[in-house]
């Protein structure tokens, strides 16, 4: 068990560096197949600027080098899922929750993010908000912001891409508490079925959930052996999406059959770690689980920058470079553009 305990350690240290921003972007204004409006909830997978400066990480320097040049509150070097996403459906990138009240009021006719950084469907850190209060928020503004004709043409974006499963194994480091794990993992996708259904019968009629990602791959896990990498892969994220699979054919047997669409994460990024130049236009990523920025954890000064991002998968220990999500959504496009334009 001193094993998860020092990986713990690593793994509560690079949470609490890790966090948010700002952000504006590109993309085309013609709206596809009528749907306009992206909404977005979760944490740092797809948190494109809500976390206060004060959290760190996200707000630092090298975060943002690629684009815009300086950090944006995105964990990575450059854009990340939600935009890449966004583009795909040709709707504008949704401004943050927290600069709601700063910009032009026509910008908030393309959705809003109130994803935030390490969070998770349950509380990871006191003061960060849950996937509840996040859906709390939104439901905050209907009504006034947001009429109902405007989110039955709306996506929602649902991250769920580990922080509640990192969190419970920083807490829970002896065998009897890891033998918990199993029930863990239910708890948690039950509560995604919660909030899942809550974002629907709020009125949003297309609700996308990534699959969990092979997190025994995240450079968290590098130094460890390959049993922990496997059962990380094979037992955890297994079981989670199995469970997450079923309640998405349950929710749609519920509702309209197609509402809700699972972004198969899991399968995509094993295929572009093991792309080598097979996949057309996507290079291969010579060493995909070595992260760009190698954080020091005993000396932060002492982290380390790769030359070219643009040459890694992994930005930090946790999350893509810029070229690593453009990668996945060049796998992704055809299936996402089928699976949320459809009526
Ligand atoms: C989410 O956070 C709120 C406020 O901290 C808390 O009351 C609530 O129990 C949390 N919800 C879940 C599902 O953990
Ligand atoms: C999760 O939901 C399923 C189906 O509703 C239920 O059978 C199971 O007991 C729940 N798990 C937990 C840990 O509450
Ligand atoms: C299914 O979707 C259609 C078209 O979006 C809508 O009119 C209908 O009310 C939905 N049905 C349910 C059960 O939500
Ligand atoms: C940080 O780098 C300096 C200079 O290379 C080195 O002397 C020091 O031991 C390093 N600190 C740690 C904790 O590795
Ligand atoms: C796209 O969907 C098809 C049909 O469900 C599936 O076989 C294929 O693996 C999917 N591709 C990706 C990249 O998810
Ligand atoms: C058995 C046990 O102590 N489980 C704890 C593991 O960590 C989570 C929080 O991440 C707690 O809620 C559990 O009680």
């Amino acid at each position: 068990m001193k094993l998860f305990a020092s990986l713990l350690l690593f793994i509560l240290s690079s949470l609490l560096f890790g966090d948010v921003a700002v952000a504006e972007s590109s993309n085309q204004n013609h709206p596809f197949s009528g749907r306009n409006k992206l909404f977005v909830f979760g944490d740092s997978y797809v948190d494109t600027g809500n976390t206060r400066t004060t959290d760190g990480g996200a707000w630092d320097y090298p975060y943002g080098i690629t684009y815009p040049g300086k950090p944006s509150g995105r964990f990575s070097d450059g854009h990340i899922s939600t935009d890449f996403l966004a583009q795909l459906l040709r709707i504008k990138l949704p401004v943050t929750y927290k600069k709601k009240d700063d910009v032009d009021k026509t910008r908030l006719q393309y959705g809003m993010s109130f994803a935030y950084g390490g969070t998770g469907v349950f509380e990871t850190y006191a003061d960060y908000p849950n996937m509840t209060a996040q859906i709390d928020l939104f439901e905050q503004l209907l009504g006034n912001v947001y009429s109902p004709s405007d989110l039955s043409s709306s996506v929602a974006l649902v991250s769920v891409a580990g922080y509640d499963y990192l969190n419970f194994l920083a807490k829970n480091h002896s065998l009897p508490e890891l033998l918990g794990f199993k029930s863990y993992i239910e708890d948690v996708v039950n509560q995604t079925e919660v909030n899942l259904r809550r974002i629907y019968t709020l009125g949003v009629k297309k609700i996308a959930i990534p699959s969990l990602t092979p997190l025994g791959y995240i450079p968290v896990f590098a130094n460890f052996p390959e049993i922990i990498k496997d059962v990380v892969n094979n037992i955890l994220v297994a079981d989670h999406n199995s469970l997450l699979q079923k309640v998405v054919a349950k929710l749609n047997s519920e509702t309209n059959h197609s509402a809700f669409t699972i972004i198969d994460y899991y399968n995509t990024f094993l295929t572009v770690f093991n792309n080598k130049g097979e996949i057309p236009g996507i290079l291969p990523f010579k060493t995909p689980f070595i992260a760009c920025f190698e954080i020091d954890l005993n000396e932060f000064k002492n982290s380390t920058l790769c030359e070219d991002p643009r040459s890694a998968f992994f930005w930090d220990p946790i999350h893509p470079t810029q070229e690593g999500w453009k990668s996945i959504y060049k796998v992704l496009r055809h299936n996402i553009t089928a699976a949320l334009t459809k009526a």
